[in-house]
């Protein structure tokens, strides 16, 4: 009933909700995988300690039913001891609306996370195309903004695959461009520090702001304290975000979201944001 509602206000993605929000792509599916036992031997760069397990597998439950409450159907993958950050599935695959990319993740460890994904894809996505070496791209880079794509360079992503990632977009019609993070020491991805409130808004980290990239954006700032809670998703009008940044939490209700606050500790432990434990299409 709650997906059915939404169709019918979307007649084009310009249509405001009551709320005055503009709305974005009504979203359907998620793809999810549950952390393994393997999860904390996975790659990180922070230093908060090691993921408590079966703490994590709790957080990531809490997370699947927000994503159902936002009206998504769960394609649910098994769990993938061989690959220990296997659950951050937005790093294999960029889903859209006209078309899937299979990714070439830039940790050697995660190369081949993108077979466990792929036979799903094949699924729901007649149109499939791939990142080739020497290209590398994480899913976590690329930040959709409706018909753009703002695709960072990184650690992990190099301009090799940004490049072939902005070629297939554009044969899909849509535009991108290209932000190099690499001298953002805090921020393992684009998406880190980057994220589309649908309509013209983004969540945007004190060091990115003023990009000329983002000049035609309203910006709703991060403070450096708050820098995980970025990383948020604007999902079929709602706001899915980690628990205990008011900050952010306080600039969103008076600009009329409704969020959802989910805790993302043991996630955050492994450097993984919130919107890299799905794919959404
Ligand atoms: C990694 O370092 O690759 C994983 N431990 C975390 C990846 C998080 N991905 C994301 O935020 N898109």
């Amino acid at each position: 009933m709650y997906v059915r509602t939404i169709r019918m206000l979307l007649p084009n993605q310009r249509a405001k909700n009551k709320r005055g929000i503009l709305r974005s792509t009504v979203i359907t599916k998620a793809i999810v995988r549950e952390p393994s036992r393997t999860f904390s031997s996975g790659e990180t760069s922070v230093d908060l300690g090691e993921p408590d397990y079966e703490l994590a597998l709790r957080q990531h439950a809490a997370y699947c039913d927000a994503l159902e409450s936002c009206g998504l159907q769960l394609i649910r993958l098994p769990q993938d001891e061989q690959h220990p950050d296997s659950t951050f599935v937005e790093d294999a695959a960029i889903v859209t609306a006209r078309g899937a990319v299979i990714t070439r993740p830039g940790a050697e460890t995660r190369l081949s996370e993108i077979d466990g994904i792929e036979p799903t894809l094949r699924e729901y996505y007649k149109d499939r195309k791939r990142i080739t070496a020497p290209g590398t791209l994480d899913g976590g880079d690329v930040c959709e903004a409706g018909d753009h794509f703002f695709i960072g360079i990184s650690r992990r992503t190099n301009e090799a695959g940004a490049a072939q990632l902005a070629r297939i977009l554009n044969t899909y019609d849509y535009s991108s461009s290209l932000i190099d993070i690499r001298g953002l020491s805090n921020i393992l991805h684009l998406k880190s520090g980057v994220a589309w409130l649908g309509g013209n808004r983004l969540v945007v980290i004190e060091a990115l702001r003023g990009l000329k990239e983002f000049s035609t954006y309203e910006p709703v700032h991060v403070n450096s304290v708050e820098e995980y809670a970025a990383n948020c998703l604007f999902l079929n009008d709602r706001v899915l975000m980690p628990a205990g940044f008011p900050g952010l939490k306080r600039q969103l209700d008076d600009l009329n979201y409704q969020t959802i606050a989910l805790d993302m500790s043991e996630f955050q432990k492994m450097d993984g944001g919130l919107s890299c434990l799905s794919l959404r299409f």
